[in-house]
């Protein structure tokens, strides 16, 4: 007879973050927003957070964003998150404040939220999903969608001549001395989930260290308005997203890097690596 393993016998090696309510998402298959949302729940458990914490969602496919996470969440219009953060963070310094904004959202309609935040050095904690698209509106052009790239808005694909270059914000925010970390990775692999974590595990301590702004920057699939199989549009992330959005540390002032702020428009942004470089 089959022994019967009881719950003692079993050691749990992996499980849901309790910031993670236990909930079907509406997401698609394939879609990076389901794993970026149990990264971002990872951090709230490790730092413990989730007690204090009040995320702001944006508008995109991440509305809903406010269902999954265990937490006090506000639903800012569209690319106004940053905005609704500043004003929270501002109203109660003790809470760990977050937004979670897609490209069109932060990148888009939400520019100058963002670039302003930034510049003020809004003690907020950015987590950025760029997926190259709109993704929930029906696949139009985003400021961040590639040369060539087909979408409903650029069907012959991406002509820079006329819509110009994909925006980088990494590289634009850089400049900005209240920023204080600022990073980039892709989540087509899992062995990028351990730098994502790292990254994110420094977004949150720039929060809590009063550091000013941090931001990192996820490369996204959203195969279903790429018209592509879950598995291609990773591999599409890792080798084409990743050539043009190259990914690593764009600024870094936490512990062990002098708080020596440049003057405004004439900085260095702090530490700049590239993953290559860091590794
Ligand atoms: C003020 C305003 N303008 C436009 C829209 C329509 N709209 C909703 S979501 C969206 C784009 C979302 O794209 P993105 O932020 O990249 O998120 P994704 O769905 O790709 O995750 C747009 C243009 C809106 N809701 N509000
Ligand atoms: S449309 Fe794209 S971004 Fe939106 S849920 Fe589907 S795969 Fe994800
Ligand atoms: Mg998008």
């Amino acid at each position: 007879m089959a022994e019967t393993l009881t719950n003692a016998d079993v050691e749990c090696v992996f499980e849901r973050p309790h910031a993670l309510i236990d909930r079907p998402h509406h997401y698609c298959p394939g879609c990076s927003h389901g794993v970026y949302h149990r990264l971002v729940a990872e951090m709230l458990d490790e730092f413990g957070l989730t007690d204090r914490t009040v995320g702001i969602c944006p508008v995109g496919c991440s509305v809903l964003a406010y269902d999954y996470f265990a937490v006090d969440m506000i639903e800012a219009s569209h690319g106004r998150a940053p905005a609704v953060a500043t004003g929270v963070k501002r109203a109660l310094p003790d809470a760990f404040v977050f937004t979670y904004q897609g490209d069109g959202d932060l990148a888009s309609i939400g520019m100058s939220e963002t670039v302003h935040a930034a510049a003020r050095g809004e003690n907020i904690t950015v987590f950025f999903v760029n997926n190259g698209i709109y993704g929930m509106t029906g696949g139009q052009m985003a400021p961040t969608t590639l040369p060539g790239q087909k979408t409903t808005t650029s069907p012959k694909g991406r002509e820079v001549g006329t819509t110009g270059h994909p925006i980088d914000m990494c590289k634009l925010l850089q400049s900005l001395p209240g920023v204080a970390f600022l990073a980039r990775v892709p989540l087509s692999a899992p062995k990028h989930l351990k730098t994502a974590r790292k990254y994110m595990r420094k977004a949150v301590q720039a929060q809590l260290e009063k550091k000013g702004f941090a931001m990192v920057e996820v490369l996204a699939a959203c195969p279903v308005q790429w018209h592509m199989e879950p598995m291609t549009a990773l591999r599409h992330v890792e080798e084409n997203v990743s050539k043009v959005f190259e990914p690593g540390v764009f600024v870094d002032r936490l512990s062990g890097v002098p708080d020596d702020r440049p003057p405004a428009g004439g900085g260095d942004g702090g530490v700049t690596r590239t993953e290559t470089e860091r590794q």
